[in-house]
């Protein structure tokens, strides 16, 4: 699993060099492989330059690769695209509700994983959100909620947590505070997927998802400004 440490025992009944990978071909194109060798091996014939070889191998670590979550259902869309590779991230959060009062939310970050097991990730970007309010509203904190018109940057630390949840701090740049806690894809069955979210803007989300196919599933969520919805989700 994912974070998840695993010793193993093997036979090394050859002496050269070993590749370990991963069978999930874009794992290992992405980093999930490491080459073993014996010392005082002769050299490879196929590669006289073992150490230029092994950088050009390890190179698939810094590897950027796209992904996509997108929701289209009935109460808005809501989802996100990242381009990462193993340190970096840029995300793109994009939330459109069907009215003035479920609002339109905008958020591209950029961020780094730190440490050998990545739990945290600092990041800072750029927000912009727009909600009809009917009177003020005050976060967790008493602070008064920005949300209904935030064009603003954001920096903040986020943490995964045992089980994968991800407790996330921020401050953006009108001062205001923000703690939120989720955690996505909590597998009920091996196809269906519940996620869950709350901050302290009173912010909160339930969802679940049906994995039809590998870029397609049926969902719903009920979030605290989309309210209750249903559709489809595109998984990329
Ligand atoms: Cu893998």
């Amino acid at each position: 699993m994912q974070m998840e440490t695993d010793t193993i025992e093997f036979a090394a009944t050859a002496n050269g060099d070993w590749f370990f990978h991963c069978h999930i071909l874009y794992h290992m194109m992405s980093g999930m492989g490491r080459i073993f060798s014996y010392e005082n091996s002769p050299a490879n014939p196929e590669t006289p330059d073992s150490a230029a070889a092994i950088k050009k191998v390890y190179a698939d670590d810094r590897r950027f690769y796209a992904g996509a979550k997108i929701g289209l259902e009935s109460n808005g869309s809501e989802g996100n695209i990242d381009l990462a590779n193993t340190r970096w991230k840029i995300q793109t959060l994009l939330k459109l509700g069907t009215s003035d009062e479920k609002g339109y939310e905008s958020e591209t970050i950029a961020g780094r994983y730190f440490g050998q097991m990545q739990w945290l990730y600092a990041y800072a970007g750029f927000n912009y959100q727009y909600r009809k309010v009917s009177g003020p509203e005050k976060n967790l904190f008493g602070q008064i909620s920005d949300q209904n018109d935030r064009h603003t940057v954001v920096a903040g630390l986020a943490y995964t947590l045992p089980l994968l949840f991800v407790a996330d701090a921020r401050v953006d740049g009108n001062g205001k505070f923000r703690l939120q806690l989720g955690r996505e894809d909590i597998p009920l069955t091996s196809r269906l997927r519940f996620s869950l979210m709350g901050n302290t803007d009173k912010e909160y989300n339930a969802g679940l998802r049906y994995i039809v196919t590998k870029y397609i599933s049926v969902s719903s969520n009920y979030d605290s400004d989309l309210k209750f919805g249903a559709g489809i989700t595109i998984v990329y």
